[in-house]
């Protein structure tokens, strides 16, 4: 290849990758600059209900993270919660009632999960959180205490 052709091929692949480094810089500034346009969204979930991750394992509920299981669950009277409710159990499925906020899920498979959003009653008191088919060991209580 004469030295002329040489330079101009490598000319061309100079220009080439300074225009994809050009490129690639403008998209992940245009990344960034969406992620920040993003942030007062994600800031904003204060005003979002609390959630509330509840896991069946080994045949019990837990909260997640926690490691009693069937533990209290406490609500403030009137707050809206969004219960999370996951299945790990494999070979069993489960689902979650809780009969004094009216919340009665579809019987997950293992690696279902399902969100319930609910607002917890006015009135203070305790309501029993169950599994249907397995409510004599998978049973605990809500309590929903006042707002002070
Ligand atoms: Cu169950």
């Amino acid at each position: 290849m004469s030295e002329w052709k040489w330079l101009r091929r490598s000319c061309a692949a100079r220009l080439i990758g300074g225009v994809r480094q050009v490129f690639t810089l403008g998209l992940a500034m245009a990344l960034v600059a969406g992620l920040l346009a993003l942030l007062p969204l994600t800031a904003s979930t204060e005003t979002d209900p609390r959630e509330i991750v509840i896991v069946a394992q080994d045949m019990a509920f837990y909260l997640s993270g926690g490691s009693e299981p069937n533990p209290r669950i406490r609500l403030t009277a009137g707050e809206e919660v969004r219960f999370n409710f996951s299945n790990l159990d494999y070979g069993f499925k489960h689902n979650l009632v809780i009969d004094g906020l009216g919340i009665e899920t579809a019987y997950l498979e293992a690696d279902e999960s399902t969100i319930i959003s609910v607002r917890a009653p006015k009135q203070v008191g305790h309501r029993p959180y169950i599994c249907f088919p397995h409510r004599a060991m998978m049973r605990g209580m809500i309590e929903v205490v006042a707002k002070d």
